[in-house]
């Protein structure tokens, strides 16, 4: 096949697996054409079957605001053309999904088509999809595509009642490559950050407030009260600054350590004992499933797909949002029992290896491509 990709090229879950997706369907002979305003930073290096098509955005005095969505219209239908693509795989409703309706209408018009599939996510459903301005956009551009799948099924009853929408949504979890993320020897990297023999716990995201990273160094203050133990918070984002002004108020600031944007994450993981996920709002919870696949138990609010991921007192532990003192009973618990820590390590590992292993996950996707196109 040939297959048209557009999603957030930046660091986040949706734009990570929509590239790794690429990536995979890649391998397997099938021609990737990605279309985005910059390239998906997975993709830093030659892979065979794989294209990148860069949006430019117009540039005309008149336009004070970047008009991304008519740019990415226009590219798309370029690609389409040209390229001869079969199929249009779009990850987010807003913008991503509107400019693919539109460029498929404008196919229409000389007896063209094209049909797309669109991948919600999370936050244009949960968060910005819910906007009255928004919303009806959403509604219209996920009835409209031929084909829509959700990453859990959480986001798949939230989108037909929030939306009202009768389509069928097929669910496809998000998937790892358990090959990459394994437990691995940690301990060269965990002297440098525990050198006493210290507990680690550690956290990754993008810090936007919906992650409740502070929450995380909450749950530190108490669990380090009985047992030494560091935090690792990799990643940026807007309350970076506010994490870090709480851990310097906590008298924390030597406990916990900013990493920012890692890129070695499977090593970093391995380093760690415990992932913390105090999330707001989760569709899924990608980060939370790196770390089990290192073997580490995951620690996290109840909220979203989590509890799809996450088996409480099995794999991990899930507490109401905000209860950090039930996170850090639960993070102590762990810590203090080794057998139990060691069932619930390799229970995650399981977990990640039997359910959202990538080549378990991807021929969903091709499956559900056929499907799509043969209707
Ligand atoms: O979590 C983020 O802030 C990033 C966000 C994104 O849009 O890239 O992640 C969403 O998609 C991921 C991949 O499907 C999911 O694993 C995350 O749970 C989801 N984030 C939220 O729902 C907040």
């Amino acid at each position: 096949m040939k297959i048209g990709i557009t999603c957030y090229p930046t660091y986040g879950g949706s734009g990570v697996v929509a590239t790794e997706l690429g990536l995979a369907l890649a391998a397997k002979g099938h021609q990737v054409h990605f279309i985005s305003y910059a390239i998906p930073h997975r993709l830093n290096r030659f892979v065979e079957n794989i294209f990148y098509h860069e949006v430019e955005m117009a540039n005309y005095p008149l336009f004070e605001h970047s008009l991304y969505g008519i740019s990415l219209t226009s590219k798309m239908l370029e690609v389409i053309e040209y390229e001869n693509l079969d199929l249009m795989h779009v990850h987010y409703a807003i913008p991503h999904a509107v400019s693919a309706y539109l460029a498929k209408q404008i196919r229409k018009k000389s007896n063209g088509d094209i049909k797309f599939i669109t991948t919600l996510h999370g936050t244009d459903i949960t968060l910005m999809g819910l906007e009255p301005s928004f919303m009806p956009l959403v509604k219209f551009s996920i009835e409209e595509s031929d084909g829509v799948t959700a990453v859990s099924r959480f986001l798949k009853e939230k989108t037909l009642t929030n939306f009202n929408i009768e389509k069928d949504i097929e669910v496809i979890y998000n998937f790892i490559d358990i090959n990459k993320y394994r437990p691995m020897d940690g301990s060269e990297y965990r002297k440098h950050i525990a050198p006493n023999g210290e507990k680690v716990l550690v956290h990754t995201s993008n810090f936007r407030a919906v992650k409740r990273v502070t929450d995380t160094i909450r749950i530190l203050d108490i669990v380090n009260k009985q047992i030494p133990t560091r935090l690792l918070l990799v990643g940026d984002g807007p309350e970076r600054s506010e994490c870090e002004r709480l851990s310097r108020e906590l008298n924390l600031h030597k406990e916990v350590i900013f990493l920012g944007k890692q890129d070695a994450l499977p090593e970093i993981l391995n380093a760690a004992d415990i992932f913390l996920m105090p999330s707001q709002s989760e569709s899924f919870g990608l980060s939370a499933l790196e770390a089990m696949a290192c073997g580490l138990p995951v620690v996290s609010s109840s909220v979203g797909g989590l509890p799809e991921l996450i088996l409480h007192n099995e794999t991990g532990y899930i507490a109401e949002i905000g209860d950090v003192e039930r996170m850090a009973k639960y993070v102590l618990d762990l810590l203090t029992n080794e057998k139990k820590y060691k069932t619930f390590s390799t229970n995650s590992r399981n977990r990640a290896v039997q359910h959202f292993d990538k080549d378990l996950i991807v021929p969903k996707y091709i499956e559900y491509y056929e499907k799509v196109l043969n209707s």
